[in-house]
């Protein structure tokens, strides 16, 4: 593995393999490796904060990795670089959606101004979203205009990838009838965009009625916020839509002052307390303890006491 200093000299200059393996580094589990990755970040950190990050979610097969490679070529059409992460925590084991994606972004992968990296299997929620957001501030520092984040479509996980991002796609297919009733109010309150996707052939009148339906929908349920979501319609297949979608991302990052990187940044300082905190804990034998609680020489709360000062003590 190469120093963070050497990865950062790479990385600095624009060399791809230096950005790829500094990302293997975040993901190592080695301490070693760990410490060196602190070190790469620590490094990369004053570079970041350029990039376009924005997330691209919806349930599996709307078409979301179809719509990067389309969607990206055709920003890339327009002089722009552009990184791809696409979180799967399942592909680990399947191997599967990564194939998919891979074959699904055929033009990207080939392309010198496009970068895909499936994302880290973490095995917590948090700790993918830990790691991809840390892949996300080497391809930030890379210098890269746009970072897309491809979600796996399911719950949870695309609340956390909201955390990460400044702009929140949701694609959505026309003419299920009731999508509405499908997502999660929680992803359409954080959307920051709207997509009815597949928006070509017999589904055109679909995705109209659609985009009718999820205007209403929005209106309510964001009232709140100072941004008004959009619903556009577009087709990867067709190329049509991304004259609109670009013009709605230009006028989010134009008009908006990244006050929700506060936010984000927030929320990225708990984790990294929080990690710590759990670092700690693992690190404590707590068989003695155990041992003397459960004899009855103590009880549990003194023993919380006596631990706490020794978490905290340094
Ligand atoms: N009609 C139509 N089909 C599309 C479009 N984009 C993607 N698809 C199809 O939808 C399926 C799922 O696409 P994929 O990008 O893998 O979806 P993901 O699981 O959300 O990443 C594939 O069979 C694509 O060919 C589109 O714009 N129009
Ligand atoms: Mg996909």
């Amino acid at each position: 593995m190469r120093k963070a200093q050497e990865l950062f000299s790479g990385i600095k200059k624009g060399d791809i393999t230096s950005l790829s393996q500094g990302i293997t580094l975040i993901e190592s589990r080695n301490p070693d490796h760990q410490k060196e990755a602190r070190e790469l970040l620590k490094l990369i950190y004053p570079l970041t904060g350029r990039a376009k990050r924005i997330a691209i979610s919806g349930t599996p097969g709307v078409g979301k990795s179809t719509f990067i490679e389309s969607f990206g070529m055709y920003l890339i059409g327009k002089d722009q670089k552009l990184a791809v992460l696409a979180i799967d925590p399942t592909s680990q084991r399947t191997g599967g959606s990564i194939l998919g994606d891979k074959t699904r972004m055929t033009h990207l992968s080939a392309h010198k101004d496009a970068f895909i990296r499936p994302s880290p299997n973490g095995e917590t929620l948090g700790g993918i979203a830990a790691k991809t957001r840390e892949a996300m501030l080497l391809c930030d520092a890379f210098g890269f205009d746009f970072i897309f984040i491809e979600t796996v479509g399911v719950g949870q996980s695309e609340l956390s990838v909201s955390h990460l991002v400044d702009f929140f796609i949701l694609l959505m297919q026309p003419g299920s009838g009731d999508e509405l009733q499908g997502i999660k109010r929680g992803i359409l309150e954080v959307s920051d965009l709207v997509l009815i996707h597949k928006a070509d052939g017999e589904n055109q009148k679909l995705a109209k009625i659609a985009q009718h339906d999820f205007k209403r929908s929005l209106a309510i349920l964001q009232n709140d916020r100072s941004w008004q979501t959009p619903v556009l319609a577009c087709s990867s297949l067709e190329k049509t839509g991304f004259e609109e979608t670009e013009s709605v991302i230009d006028k989010f990052f134009k008009q908006y002052n990244l006050e929700s990187r506060k936010t984000q940044l927030q929320i990225w300082l708990k984790e990294l307390l929080m990690e710590q905190l759990d670092t700690k804990i693992e690190s404590l034998n707590l068989k003695d303890n155990l041992e003397r609680i459960y004899k009855g020489q103590t009880d549990i709360l003194n023993e919380l006491d006596k631990l706490s000062q020794e978490i905290f003590r340094d």
